[in-house]
């Protein structure tokens, strides 16, 4: 029996990925290369930190640790400028009607996900109170794939991995979501998203009798 859902947030509930993708850009084209929105896939889901060192690697760029931080520090600064103007009509369709499905038949709701900055996003989108425990990446020490935001995410709420079901956007979200022996839906491309239990294009197609495997 499903007790529990947890969400990510970039790419789930919101679209952010195409603010990280700007802000990325920016300090590439500072440190002078580019960097295409097809690179950017590569980040989705992952750490910031990693996420630097991918962008290093498409540049063919080494920085020692204290350019590093001052790389990301800059970075988010730029990213923290654009969702600071986020509202609510940033919520992707259909997400708010299930959330409000869920509660409305008792199923617990758990944010899992990587961004330091998901507080910050949540409240201008006034999403927080949908929300019975967040998990997010001042919570955790292991990025995805590592299973750890979710495994938290069902221990905050008190119930077992058996009894969630993980929504996630990216490939390393849905590694995470299977290691932490969780049924997990897809929200995105099948074909990107093959591991995931099953796939949905957007919550529009989603419904509670569809949690009832
Ligand atoms: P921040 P999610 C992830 O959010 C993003 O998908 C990923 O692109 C980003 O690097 C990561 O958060 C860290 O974000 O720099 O804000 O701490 O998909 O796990 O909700
Ligand atoms: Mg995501």
């Amino acid at each position: 029996e499903v007790k529990a859902c947890l969400f990510d947030l970039d790419g789930v509930i919101v679209d952010t990925a195409k603010y990280h993708y700007l802000a990325w850009k920016r300090l590439a084209n500072e440190l002078g290369f580019d960097f295409t929105e097809q690179d950017n896939e590569r980040l989705k889901g992952v750490s910031r930190v990693r996420s630097l060192e991918i962008l290093l690697e498409i540049g063919g760029i080494t920085l020692d640790e204290q350019e590093k931080q001052a790389g990301m520090d800059r970075k988010n600064g730029w990213y923290l400028e654009y969702i600071n103007k986020m509202d609510s009509s940033e919520v992707l369709p259909g997400v708010k009607a299930f959330l409000q499905a869920l509660r409305d038949n008792n199923i617990k709701i758990a944010l899992g996900s990587a961004s330091k900055n998901a507080m910050i996003i949540l409240r201008n989108i006034d999403m927080v109170s949908y929300f019975d425990a967040i998990v997010d990446g001042t919570k955790t020490s292991q990025a995805k794939p590592d299973p750890e935001v979710f495994l938290l995410g069902a221990k905050e709420l008190g119930v077992a991995p058996s009894e969630c079901v993980v929504f996630e956007d990216a490939e390393a979200g849905v590694e995470a979501a299977k290691r932490a022996e969780m049924y997990c839906v897809g929200v995105g491309s099948a074909e990107q998203l093959g591991q995931a239990d099953f796939v949905i294009a957007s919550f529009d197609e989603m419904s509670i009798d569809r949690l009832k495997f």
